[in-house]
C-alpha cells in the first residue's frame, strides 16, 4: 500500500497533505474515468498517444535547449521505454506539496509546467494533458531521474505512488527513464503498431533538427542470417524541413533546384517553413503547429498563402509578365505544384475545428505573412532565374484552369439538362435517404453485373467502373474532367466542385450516399486499382474521406469447403485454422478455393461476404498523417519506378499468396 493509500485509509483528511492526496487521487480518478477526454479514445489511437505525450515531455527539454538524444522501446509485453539525456525531472522536497517535484509531476494534472517557467513549453500532444495522464492510465509505471549525480526513482499503480522518490545509485550523466504498461482494463487495443510509432519520430525529427530519436522493436527478432536482429529505426535530421520537403517530393520533377527555406521569430512567434515547387499540378502544403498537424489549416496556414500569394504577384507585375494576359490570376494559381510544410511554434494556441485540428489564434497570421513576405520577397530578387520560372509556371496554372473550369462547367451543365443526371451505368438505391444509403464502386462490368444482383436494393447502389480509372497523379487537372469514369463517380455521388473563388472547393451537401465503398478483387491488380481510387479521392474530394464517408471492401481470400460445410478465411491463420477444425476426426476431403477476383462468387457469396452489413468488415479510409499519405501517393503514382517496387514488396500483402 503506498503513502497515499494509507494516510487516507487513516482518515487523516484534516491536515493539508491529506486533502492534497485525495485531490491528486480524484484527479487521477477522472482521468481513468472518462479517458476519452483527456486522450481523444481509448481504441488504438489513444494508446499511441500515451508514448506521444511523455515523447513530447523530452521534446519540450530539447527545444529548451538541454536534449539531444530520445529513445523509444517497446517491450515483449507491449509496454513502453522513453529515455532521454535531458536535466531529469526535477526531484528536490517541495515545501508546499509536501513531496518530491518528481512525485507532483507524475501525479497531479497539468504539473508538468509548474516546475518549468523558464523554458519554452510549446511541444505537447494534442490534448497537451501531461505525462500525469499516461501515469493514471498505466497499470504499472516506473520512472527513473538521473539529476546531481543520482539515480532517483519511483514506481506507481493507476498512477499511484508506492513509495516515496528514493535513490537506488550513482550516475555520470543527466536524464530521465520512463517506463509504462497501458492499462488493459482501460485499453481496448494493448498492441503497440511499429509503423505508427515510427512515423511519428519520423516526423518529430524532421519537425526538431538536431534531435536524434530511437525506436527499437522487442517483441520479435528479425532473421537475418545470424541469429536475428531487433528491429530497430534511427531518425535524425540535421537539415529538417528542407529534407522533410524534400523527401514529399523525391518522386516528383523538381521546377526550382533548392528548397527555398525561412526560420525566424516574428512577434514572439518562431515561424519554419520549407518550400518547392514541381511540375505536376498538385498542392501539397503541409502545417505544424506545436509539432501537431494542423489538417484542418488555421491562421498560420491562411497568413503562409497569403505572404506567399502577394510577394509572388508584386514580383510577376513588377517584372511585367503578367501583362498581356487575358485572364485573371487567383491564389490556386500560385500553389500548383508547390510543396510546403508550415511549422510554427505557438504558446497559448487555440485549437479549433471538427478535429481540434485548426489553429485559430488570430495574431499568428500576421506573423506568418511577414515572414514569408520577407524572405520570398528576398529570394525573387536575389534568385531571378528561379523567379521568371515560378511566375511561368503561375501563368500555365491559370490558363489550364481556365480549360478545366470550361470542361467541369460543360459536365455539370450537362447533367442539369439529361433529367436525373444520373450515369446511366448507375445502378441507383431505392431509397433517397443519404443517411443510410450506400454505394459500391466496383471494378469491372462483370463484376458490377454481380454486384447488382446480390445487393440489398433499397439502400445499396452500383457504380461499376472500366478497368483503370485515370491516374489523376500524372494527369492535367482539366483532363480529370474529360474521364468517363470520374465524371460518373462525380455525378453519381452528387458532388459538385469549384467555385468563383476557389477552384478546389467540394460541396458536399447534396452528397447522395453517405458509405462510399470501393470493391475489388483481392489481388494485386485490385489493390492497384484501389489506390488509383483513393489517389483520385485523396486528390480531389479530401473532404470526403476526413468526414468519414470513404471504406474499402474485403472481399474474403478463401473458401474452405467440406461436404456441406463451408467457410470463407480473409486470412492465412483463418485458413489454417479452418483447414485444422474442418478436417478434424472426419471423413472426406478439405477443399480450398482461392478467391482472386469478385467474378468468381455468385451472388449471394457476394452479399453473404462482402455487402452484408451484418456480416462484412468494412476498412474505413482515414489520412492518419496527411504528409505520409501524400509521400505514399506521389510515390505510387508518380514516375519513380524504384521506391515504388520498394513499398509494394514491403506492403503488398497479395505479394506472397499470388506468388
Ligand atoms: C520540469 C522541469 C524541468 C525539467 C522537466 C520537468 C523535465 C521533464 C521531463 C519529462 C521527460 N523528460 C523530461 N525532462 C525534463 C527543468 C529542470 C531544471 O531546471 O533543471
Amino acid at each position: 500500500m503506498s503513502k497515499l493509500e494509507k494516510e487516507l485509509k487513516k482518515g487523516k483528511t484534516s491536515n493539508e497533505y491529506s486533502a492534497e492526496s485525495i485531490q491528486v487521487l480524484e484527479g487521477l480518478e477522472a482521468v481513468r474515468k472518462r479517458p476519452a477526454m483527456y486522450i481523444g479514445d481509448v481504441s488504438s489511437k489513444g494508446l499511441h498517444h500515451l508514448v506521444y505525450e511523455v515523447i513530447d515531455n523530452s521534446i519540450d527539454e530539447s527545444l529548451a535547449g538541454h536534449c539531444d538524444h530520445i529513445e523509444v522501446i517497446i517491450n515483449e509485453n507491449n509496454s513502453i521505454i522513453v529515455k532521454d539525456n535531458g536535466r531529469g525531472i526535477p526531484v528536490d522536497f517541495h515545501e508546499k506539496e509536501q513531496r518530491s517535484a518528481l512525485e507532483v509531476v507524475m501525479t497531479v494534472l497539468h504539473a508538468g509546467g509548474k516546475f518549468n517557467k523558464d523554458s519554452y513549453k510549446v511541444s505537447g500532444g494534442l490534448h497537451g494533458v501531461g505525462v500525469s495522464c499516461v501515469n493514471a492510465l498505466s497499470s504499472h509505471l516506473k520512472a527513473f531521474v538521473h539529476r546531481n549525480g543520482k539515480i532517483y526513482t519511483q514506481e506507481y499503480q493507476q498512477g499511484k505512488p508506492l513509495f516515496d522518490v528514493k535513490v537506488i545509485g550513482e550516475t555520470d550523466h543527466t536524464g530521465t527513464e520512463i517506463i509504462f504498461q497501458p492499462d488493459q482494463s482501460i485499453f481496448a487495443v494493448t498492441e503497440f503498431s511499429f509503423e505508427v510509432l515510427s512515423s511519428r519520430l519520423r516526423e518529430l525529427a524532421y519537425l526538431n533538427k538536431g534531435i536524434k530519436l530511437e525506436l527499437t522493436d522487442l517483441r520479435e527478432l528479425e532473421e537475418n542470417g545470424n541469429g536475428g536482429e531487433y528491429p530497430k529505426e534511427v531518425f535524425y535530421s540535421e537539415n529538417g524541413l528542407i529534407e522533410f520537403v524534400e523527401l514529399l517530393d523525391q518522386t516528383r520533377d523538381k521546377l526550382i533546384e533548392k528548397p527555398i527555406y525561412i526560420e525566424t521569430v516574428k512577434n514572439e512567434t518562431p515561424v519554419e517553413i520549407a518550400l518547392k515547387y514541381n511540375t505536376s499540378f498538385s498542392e501539397n502544403i503541409h502545417s505544424y503547429v506545436n509539432n501537431i498537424n494542423t489538417i484542418e489549416g488555421g491562421t498560420h496556414l491562411a497568413g503562409f498563402r497569403r505572404g506567399l500569394t502577394r510577394t509572388l504577384k508584386a514580383y510577376a507585375d513588377k517584372s511585367g509578365m503578367l501583362a498581356k494576359l487575358k485572364f485573371d490570376i487567383n491564389g490556386d494559381d500560385f500553389r500548383e505544384g508547390l510543396t510546403a510544410i508550415i511549422s510554427v511554434k505557438v504558446a497559448e494556441p487555440q485549437f479549433e475545428g471538427q478535429t481540434k485540428t485548426k489553429l485559430g489564434n488570430t495574431e499568428v497570421m500576421g506573423s506568418v505573412d511577414q515572414a514569408v513576405s520577407n524572405m520570398l520577397g528576398h529570394y525573387l530578387e536575389e534568385n531571378p532565374k528561379d523567379a521568371k520560372t515560378i511566375v511561368q509556371k503561375v501563368i500555365l496554372a491559370a490558363q489550364a484552369r481556365h480549360a478545366a473550369r470550361k470542361a467541369r462547367e460543360l459536365v455539370q451543365r450537362k447533367n442539369v439538362l439529361s433529367g436525373s443526371g444520373l450515369p446511366g451505368k448507375l445502378a441507383d438505391c431505392s431509397n433517397q435517404d443519404p443517411g443510410v444509403s450506400e454505394i459500391f464502386l466496383v471494378e469491372g462490368d462483370s463484376a458490377g453485373g454481380t454486384a447488382k444482383q446480390g445487393r440489398a436494393r433499397e439502400f445499396q447502389a452500383i457504380l461499376p467502373l472500366r478497368g483503370k480509372i485515370l491516374n489523376v497523379e500524372k494527369a492535367m487537372p482539366h483532363k480529370i474532367f474529360d474521364n468517363e469514369e470520374i465524371k460518373n463517380i462525380f455525378t453519381a455521388l452528387g458532388v459538385t466542385v469549384g467555385t468563383e473563388e476557389d477552384s478546389k472547393a467540394l460541396n458536399l451537401e447534396k452528397l447522395r450516399y453517405h458509405k462510399v465503398i470501393i470493391m475489388t478483387d483481392a489481388d494485386v491488380d485490385g489493390s492497384h486499382i484501389s489506390t488509383l481510387i483513393m489517389t483520385f479521392f485523396y486528390r480531389h474530394m479530401e473532404e470526403l474521406i476526413n468526414r468519414g464517408h470513404l471504406y474499402i471492401a474485403t472481399p474474403p481470400l478463401y473458401l474452405i469447403k467440406k461436404g456441406k460445410q463451408q467457410r470463407y478465411c480473409w486470412t492465412e491463420e483463418q485458413r489454417l485454422q479452418a483447414i485444422e477444425e474442418m478436417g478434424q476426426g472426419k471423413e472426406g476431403n478439405v477443399g480450398i478455393q482461392r478467391y482472386k477476383g469478385l467474378g468468381e462468387m455468385n451472388a449471394e457469396q457476394l452479399w453473404e461476404t462482402t455487402m452484408n452489413p451484418e456480416q462484412r468488415t468494412l476498412r474505413q479510409v482515414t489520412i492518419e498523417s496527411a504528409a505520409e499519405a501524400d509521400r505514399i501517393f506521389s510515390m505510387l503514382m508518380g514516375d519513380d519506378v524504384p521506391p515504388r517496387r520498394e513499398f509494394i514488396e514491403k506492403h503488398a500483402k497479395y505479394a506472397n499468396i499470388d506468388a
